[in-house]
């Protein structure tokens, strides 16, 4: 896996279905290569819709898609990968059933959750590693530094991520995951870049 950089969507912070996918399709064309549709509201019909055309656009911009907890939808759509939470199906179950169909990242929260899954999965984000609204009290560095040394598979720090704290975690993770530190952003094009410049991910 080559990404460090992890773009979580949350189509909720725009007005309109419209301005997310322009959002996202921006993000992708300045250097996302890996995008996770996250919309737990939806229902399959409506999720499987809006898939569709994330799958297009980064299919177009040369990105993986991941589809969160939703396998259903992610074979429907041919997603690149499926992002499972902790109360989706287990990642063996999705290995064993799915072989490699997919590429399989977990959202983890302790050391015993990233060991777990870290048997199975590509990646783990582990979250929050800062403050992010409706997510619990922070973790902090030292936590991520310990899942970072008890796991094999690549670790992708989550929660509070932004450019001006991004060299705290870099020693202690494989890349970044974020919703708002991209895409709360003014300027989410010149954001993606420097994320990317300082991440050592080539344009
Ligand atoms: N899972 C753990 S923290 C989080 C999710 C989906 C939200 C991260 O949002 P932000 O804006 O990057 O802090």
């Amino acid at each position: 896996m080559k990404y460090k950089l992890y773009l979580i969507g949350d189509r909720k912070l725009f007005p309109q279905e419209e301005a997310f996918l322009e959002a996202v399709q921006k993000a992708l064309k300045a250097g996302v290569k890996a995008f996770q549709l996250r919309e737990k509201d939806l229902t399959a019909k409506e999720l499987y819709f809006l898939a569709k055309k994330m799958r297009e656009i980064t299919k177009r911009n040369d990105a993986l898609l991941f589809i969160n907890d939703r396998i259903d939808v992610a074979l429907a759509i041919d997603a690149d990968g499926v992002h499972l939470p902790q109360s989706g199906f287990p990642a063996h179950v999705v290995r064993k059933v799915w072989k490699d169909r997919f590429i399989i990242g977990v959202s983890t929260h302790s050391v015993e959750e990233a060991k777990e899954a870290s048997e199975w999965a590509d990646f783990i984000t582990f979250s929050p590693v800062f403050h992010t609204p409706m997510k619990g009290k922070p973790q902090g560095i030292d936590k991520l530094k310990e899942v970072k040394e008890a796991v094999k598979c690549k670790v992708f720090a989550l929660g509070g991520i932004k450019l001006d704290n991004l060299h705290e975690v870099m020693p202690y993770c494989d890349g970044v995951a974020m919703i708002s530190g991209i895409l709360g952003q003014k300027d989410i094009e010149g954001t993606v870049k420097k994320f990317n410049e300082i991440l050592g991910e080539k344009p």
